[in-house]
């Protein structure tokens, strides 16, 4: 490390080892798995086998016990090539994660060993038709019967939804409010587990999602992630995690579209000389790299907090995801521009890019609930 500011060599040589996956397994499909609806299992099993399944799982659970800027650099990487895969695998480390930390002996050895490998994969589920950003007012039940909980409710717009194995599944086990939450595994073939239609989405084509359906599902109660009524705490601790990984899947994708960009400019020729040439083009471009670097910057330094367990991470995951998603979302905006007509067409790339990343700024917390994540904690010191 030359200076505070820089990757070390560890940090660059998972990068390194990202975007080598990326550019061998990822970058060159990716356009097909967006037009076909191709939801890529095979490549998402090779990611585990880099450790890109549990990146943040720790070591003795079979993980990599790397820290979140490893893994924001992970996802950053792989998003280069296809943001939406890239969110897939991270939402699997996410729920992964929170049956490592917070999951009792049982439950872990019940399921890590093969989210590690991802022969399961994993969902997270906290939205309900009726409760979105309003996330504690959710209202799917778990009764306690005997030694199982019997569950019965809908959560919406599941990533993996219909496709992933497992569902860490926070269900309300208490009173109203937050603190009647709890976390709970549950399983695909489990009697009562159906699945809604898959969603038609503007982008995010590689990946399913649908809502899942709970009918009366008897969940062994030795399933908890964590104690009864720690749900909502576990899942907003996943989501500080999940937003930074969102936020780097942003830039990621923008990275890739500057650089589209630059190239295009350079070689696409009006008024007899290529379109880099003028000033405008290059204002746009720099202002597209710089916003891109402050994105990034704070996207680091967020990560860094959250590895660090610091008092202010959730603060700063949530202001690192709306600025570093609207950011990436404004990068691929100009970069499209600059393309002219060509850019509104399949034939480029960045249309697919401009598709996924709008997502990004609705997803694991809209970005008006990351403002009021932040103006929350302004105004209460
Ligand atoms: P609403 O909460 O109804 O919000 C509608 C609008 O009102 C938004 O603009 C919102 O910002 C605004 N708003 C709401 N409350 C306030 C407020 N207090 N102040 C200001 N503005 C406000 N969820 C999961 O649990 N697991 C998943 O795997 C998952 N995957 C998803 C995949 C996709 C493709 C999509 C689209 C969604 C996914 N979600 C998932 C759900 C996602 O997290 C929610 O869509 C999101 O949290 C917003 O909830 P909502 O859609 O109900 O919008
Ligand atoms: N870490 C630890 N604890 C937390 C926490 C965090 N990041 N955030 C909240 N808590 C605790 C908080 O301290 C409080 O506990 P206590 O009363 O003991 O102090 C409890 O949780 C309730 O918190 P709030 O009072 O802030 O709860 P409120 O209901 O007012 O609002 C809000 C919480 C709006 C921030 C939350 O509902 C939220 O994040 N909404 C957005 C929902 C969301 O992000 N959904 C994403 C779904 S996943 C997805 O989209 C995917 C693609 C996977």
């Amino acid at each position: 490390m030359t200076h505070q500011f820089d990757l070390t060599d560890e940090q660059r040589q998972v990068q390194d080892l990202a975007r080598q996956f990326t550019a061998d397994r990822i970058t060159p499909h990716a356009g097909e798995w967006d037009e076909k609806h191709i939801f890529p299992r095979d490549t998402i099993q090779a990611a585990a086998e880099l450790g890109f399944a549990s990146i943040y799982v720790s070591e003795e659970s079979g993980g990599i016990g790397l820290g979140r800027l490893e893994s924001a650099l992970i996802f950053e990487a792989m998003a280069y090539g296809c943001p939406s895969t890239s969110a897939f695998i991270s939402i699997h480390n996410m729920a992964s994660w929170m049956i490592d930390r917070f999951g009792s002996q049982t439950v872990k050895d019940k399921y890590l060993p093969s989210l590690v490998t991802m022969d399961r994969l994993a969902s997270y589920c906290l939205t309900e038709p009726s409760s979105g950003s309003d996330a504690a007012a959710l209202k799917t039940r778990a009764v306690k019967d005997g030694d199982h909980y019997i569950v019965t409710g809908t959560k919406q717009f599941i990533s993996g939804g219909g496709e992933n194995e497992i569902y860490v599944t926070m269900v309300r086990t208490g009173e109203e409010g937050p603190k009647g939450i709890s976390a709970l595994v549950i399983e695909k073939d489990m009697p009562g587990v159906s699945f809604g239609a898959q969603e038609r989405k503007l982008g995010w084509h590689s990946q399913p999602t649908a809502a899942v359906i709970l009918d009366q599902v008897r969940v062994p109660v030795e399933n908890l992630v964590g104690a009864e009524g720690e749900g909502f705490r576990i899942a907003m601790m996943g989501l500080d995690g999940g937003r930074l990984n969102i936020g780097a899947c942003s830039l990621g994708g923008a990275q890739r579209c500057l650089e589209e960009a630059v190239r295009y400019t350079k070689d696409r020729k009006q008024f007899g000389t290529p379109i880099a040439d003028f000033q405008n083009t290059q204002f746009t471009l720099a202002d597209m790299a710089t916003e891109l670097e402050a994105a990034r910057a704070l996207l680091y330094l967020a990560a860094a907090k959250v590895t660090e367990n610091a008092p202010d991470k959730t603060r700063f995951a949530a202001m690192a995801k709306r600025f570093a998603t609207d950011t990436g979302s404004a990068v691929v905006d100009r970069a499209l521009q600059l393309h002219g007509g060509y850019g509104y067409l399949q034939d480029y790339p960045i249309e697919r890019f401009w598709r996924d990343l709008r997502v990004h700024s609705i997803l694991e917390g809209t970005n008006q609930v990351m403002r009021m994540i932040v103006g929350r904690d302004l105004v209460r010191q």
